[in-house]
């Protein structure tokens, strides 16, 4: 992401300070950037998600604003707060909304007040265990208990009787507070079959807003997407312009700035739920890029600075058809254990219709500090098939040695029939990987 963020930055005549930690020294993005800094050693806890070591690396080097990227403190309102407070432009929205956003129970409400469709489940937090109960036979079994302080999916616990609640409730609460530092819970009813779309916005601050379509995202392994594509088969015309304008009721109905997106579970139906809020810029923008020919994140960086958004919705056209895959430095034939090593090789493909967003080179030492992810590959075409093949294409034709990668994984899932079909939902990836491993 530092990558792209210093790529968008050249394009717009805007130079660059790189804030990197002990373990990133060597990473591309030092090397791309126009000056960069030290901010502390490998533990994240003392440098990426260190505010002081940032702000004054920032100060000192007469920055004008911080790009926070989308891990780490992307989504933390107090560092929003304290960027704002040092007269630094914060690249995202303001600090408010970002707390808001983060409480899955405010979120849930704020979006059901908008009008926005919202799964149906508790009101706010729960207060009890009773309470839970009394909502769950109202609302109908399974149901889902989510930690109103996270995302993501980290932490849900599904119960589908009496029993399993009341265990659940305890486990989930002392769950949230280890990994959130805060126990509170929601319920919602449990989707056992939905597919996971999420809608793109950008908002500028004078109240002008337009969505760019979707991205179906359901293809995840314990809550990791790992390929994206837009459109999304299960979303017409009709439904996207729905979809779309509840995700700009809410926009408006919270006074959003810059880039977000809207996530929203789909049943086989076609009802869509919102479930959250992401006010960052995310791994997948880049497959709305494909479709849309808009640069979201030279958008973000010229909202930030107060720049009006001059494209209307009717400038929006969702041309092709376009699908990622995430690359990650993971041995599929070993559960996706991350592994560390040395990038001997790398040749990213090329040709017609492929983009790679990519940190590697080849001597590169991967450090296994952080996360896993190696090159985004980005293929399109005309139809979805025309950008499945060119994805096959691609990955056929990528050469990363030294490590091992997930790019089999993605060859296996491009040829299965379930995928190709499209008939696909939450458990999809759990399944093919149940005759992946039995594989002769
Ligand atoms: C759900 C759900 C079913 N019902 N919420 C996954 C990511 C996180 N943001 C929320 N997630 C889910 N929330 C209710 N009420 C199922 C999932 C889910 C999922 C959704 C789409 C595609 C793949 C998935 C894998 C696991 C869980």
């Amino acid at each position: 992401m530092a990558v792209r963020i210093v790529r968008a930055c050249r394009e717009l005549g805007i130079q660059t300070v790189l804030a990197y930690s002990e373990a990133d020294r060597d990473s591309l993005a030092v090397r791309m950037a126009d000056e960069a800094v030290c901010i502390g050693p490998a533990a994240s806890i003392r440098s990426y998600l260190n505010p002081p070591a940032l702000i004054s690396a920032a100060l000192i080097t007469g920055c004008d604003a911080i790009h926070p990227g989308y891990g780490f403190l992307a989504e933390n309102s107090y560092f929003a707060e304290m960027c704002t407070g040092c007269n630094l432009h914060f690249i995202g929205p303001h600090a408010e909304t970002i707390r808001l956003m983060g409480d899955k129970a405010l979120g849930r409400h704020t979006m059901q007040q908008a009008g926005v469709p919202v799964i149906p489940g508790s009101e706010g937090e729960l207060r009890s265990v009773e309470e839970a109960i009394e909502l769950a036979q109202t609302i109908g079994y399974p149901v889902l208990l989510k930690p109103s302080a996270g995302g993501g999916g980290r932490g849900m616990r599904v119960a589908w009787n009496e029993k399993e609640l009341l265990k659940g409730y305890a486990t989930a609460r002392s769950e949230a507070e280890v990994a959130f530092g805060r126990s509170d819970l929601i319920l919602e009813k449990y989707l056992p079959q939905v597919r996971h779309i999420e809608v793109q916005v950008l908002a500028d601050a004078y109240g002008h807003a337009i969505h760019l379509g979707e991205r179906d995202c359901s293809v995840q392994r314990r809550y990791q997407k790992i390929i994206e594509e837009a459109p999304s088969i299960a979303v017409d015309a009709a439904m996207r312009e729905q979809m779309g304008i509840a995700a700009l009721r809410g926009v408006h109905a919270i006074g959003y700035v810059n880039a977000g997106t809207f996530e929203f579970l789909v049943d086989p139906q076609g009802n869509y739920y919102f479930i959250e809020m992401n006010t960052r810029i995310q791994v997948e923008h880049t497959v709305t890029e494909a479709v849309t020919g808009i640069d979201l994140l030279h958008w973000q960086l010229r909202i930030a600075a107060g720049e009006r958004l001059t494209l209307d919705q009717k400038n929006v056209r969702i041309g092709e058809h376009a699908v990622e895959c995430r690359i990650n430095a993971e041995d599929p034939g070993r559960d996706f254990l991350p592994v560390s090593g040395e990038v001997e090789f790398f040749l990213p493909p090329g040709g017609p219709g492929v983009r790679v967003d990519s940190h590697l080179y080849a001597g590169y030492a991967l450090p296994t500090t952080y996360d896993s992810l190696l090159a985004k590959i980005i293929t399109w075409g005309a139809t979805r098939d025309e950008a499945l093949n060119r994805m096959r294409r691609a990955l056929n034709e990528c050469v990363i040695t030294g490590i091992p990668t997930t790019i089999p994984f993605h060859l296996a899932v491009l040829d299965d029939p379930s995928f190709r079909s499209g008939s696909i939902s939450t458990g999809y990836v759990a399944e093919f990987l149940q005759h992946w491993k039995n594989r002769p």
